[in-house]
C-alpha cells in the first residue's frame, strides 16, 4: 500500500529568493522612499529582462492580464479576433475588455495551440488580428500565423504567459508576432509575485503603453487618452530582480524533474507526456499528461480525485474551455461540434506537481501510483 504524502503537494510553489537578499532590497527600496511609478527598482528590471529575454523593447505591468489588455488596446483592433478555447480566461477577458469578440479556432491535438492549418477558414472581413496562446510554454506554428496575417494584413499577438525564456531554434519566443505578453504571476516560473510583461517590434508603442498603464499622462496635468492603472510597483520589480537571479537554477532542477517523470511513465499505456521543449528552448513552466480513458482504463478527472486520497493536488488546466462560458454559447465558433479536438484534451489534460523543490522520490511515487491504478479492462474471449 502508498501511504499518502504527509505534506500536500501542488501543481507548483512559487520561486522564492533567500529573505535575507529580500530584505536588503526591500530596505533599498525604503530608503528611496519611492515605491512606484517608474522608480529605480522598475528600471533595473526592465533592463534585466531586456536581456535576459533578448528583446528589443519591453514595458512591465502589474499582472499578465492588464499587458495583455491594453496590448490589445494599443493596437487599434477591431471586430473579431481568432483565437484558442483552450487557455486560461484571461486570454479572452482580455479581449471581451476591449469590445473584441473571439473567434474560436480548433486546436492542435499534439501541442494544444491553437491549429495554425485552421485559422484561414475563419478569417472574415471583420477579422483584425489573432490572438495565439503559447500554451504551457510550447509555441506556436509561428511561421505558418504569421504568413496568414501577412496574407490578410492581419495584426499578431501572442498569449506568452507561459513562455517565459521559451525559444525557437535559438530565437526568442517575443520576435514572434506584433507583441508577446509575459505573466509573472506567483505560480510562474519567473515571478514578481504578481506581474507582467509586454514585448513587441515597434518602438512607437513604448508612448503609448506608457500613457495606457499610467492614465494617459502625457504629464502631471496633461490627460491624452483614456487609460489604466496597470504599473508594476518597486516591490514587485525589487523581488523580480532577486528572482531573476535563481531562475536559471530552477530551471536545472525543474529539468531533473521533468526526466524523472518521462523516465516513470514511459511505457504507462494511455499516458501521453505533452510535448515538451527541451533544453535552452523549454520554459519549464508545467509538466502535463494527458489521459486516454480507453486505454488507462480510468478518466482523468477519476485520476485528480484520486491523487486527492493521496494529498497530491493536480490541476485541470484549462477546464472548463472558454468557447463553453455563458457568454459566448451563442457564437457559431463556440459550437461543440466546431471544436472536436478541444472539447477533447479539456477532458484528458491534466498538470502534475512541477517546481524544483520537488524532490525526485516525490514525482516516482506519483508515477507508481499512476501505475497502481492502470484499470485496463479485460475483455473475456468467448471461444
Ligand atoms: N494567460 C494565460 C494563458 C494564463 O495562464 C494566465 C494566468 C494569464 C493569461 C493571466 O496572467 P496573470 O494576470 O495571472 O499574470 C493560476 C494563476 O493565478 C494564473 O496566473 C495562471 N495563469 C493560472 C494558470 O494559474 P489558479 O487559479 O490556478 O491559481 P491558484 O491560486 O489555484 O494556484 C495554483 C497552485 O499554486 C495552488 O494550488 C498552490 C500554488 N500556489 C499558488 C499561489 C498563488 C502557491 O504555492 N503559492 C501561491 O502564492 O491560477
Amino acid at each position: 500500500m502508498i501511504n499518502k504524502f504527509y505534506e500536500p503537494l501542488y501543481v507548483t510553489r512559487p520561486l522564492l529568493p533567500g529573505i535575507e537578499e529580500v530584505n536588503k532590497r526591500m530596505k533599498e527600496i525604503w530608503e528611496s522612499k519611492w515605491l512606484t511609478n517608474n522608480g529605480v527598482q522598475h528600471k533595473k528590471l526592465e533592463n534585466e529582462l531586456k536581456s535576459y529575454l533578448d528583446v528589443e523593447h519591453i514595458s512591465l505591468f502589474n499582472n499578465g492580464t492588464l499587458a495583455l489588455l491594453l496590448g490589445l488596446k494599443s493596437l487599434d483592433l477591431t471586430g473579431e479576433v481568432i483565437t484558442t478555447p483552450f487557455t486560461f480566461p484571461a486570454t479572452v477577458q482580455a479581449l471581451d475588455w476591449n469590445g473584441l469578440t473571439p473567434v474560436f479556432c480548433d486546436i492542435d491535438p499534439d501541442t494544444l495551440n491553437i491549429d495554425a492549418n485552421k485559422i484561414e477558414a475563419l478569417i472574415t472581413e471583420k477579422t483584425s488580428a489573432i490572438l495565439g496562446v503559447h500554451v504551457f510554454g510550447n509555441p506556436c506554428e509561428v511561421e505558418k500565423i504569421q504568413s496568414l496575417a501577412d496574407k490578410y494584413n492581419l495584426k499578431v499577438i501572442y498569449d506568452g504567459a507561459h513562455a517565459f525564456g521559451t525559444r525557437i531554434d535559438g530565437k526568442p519566443i517575443s520576435s514572434f508576432g506584433d507583441m508577446t505578453m509575459f505573466s509573472f504571476h506567483a505560480t510562474k516560473l519567473f515571478n514578481t509575485v504578481e506581474g507582467g510583461a509586454l514585448a513587441f517590434k515597434d518602438e512607437k508603442l513604448n508612448k503609448k503603453l506608457n500613457l495606457l498603464k499610467n492614465f494617459g499622462l502625457a504629464g502631471p496635468e496633461e490627460v491624452v487618452l483614456s487609460g489604466l492603472n496597470a504599473k508594476m510597483n518597486e516591490v514587485q520589480a525589487g523581488i523580480g530582480l532577486e528572482v531573476l537571479k535563481i531562475v536559471e537554477a530552477e530551471r536545472a532542477k525543474r529539468e531533473v524533474i521533468r526526466n524523472t517523470y518521462e523516465t516513470y511513465l514511459a511505457g504507462i499505456p494511455g499516458i501521453r507526456i505533452l510535448t515538451g521543449l527541451k533544453g535552452e528552448n523549454s520554459s519549464y513552466q508545467y509538466f502535463v499528461i494527458e489521459i486516454d480513458e480507453e486505454k488507462y482504463g480510468r478518466s482523468r478527472d477519476w485520476v485528480h480525485e484520486e491523487l486527492k486520497k493521496y494529498n497530491v493536488f493536480t490541476r485541470r488546466y484549462f477546464y472548463p474551455l472558454c468557447s463553453d462560458f455563458g457568454w459566448y454559447l451563442h457564437l457559431e465558433s463556440a459550437k461543440t461540434e466546431n471544436l472536436p479536438r478541444a472539447q477533447k484534451a479539456v477532458k484528458q489534460v491534466l498538470s502534475m506537481p512541477y517546481y524544483g523543490e520537488l524532490e525526485t522520490e516525490s514525482v516516482e511515487k506519483i508515477c507508481t501510483i499512476l501505475k497502481e491504478k492502470i484499470h485496463v479492462k479485460v475483455v473475456a474471449l468467448n471461444n
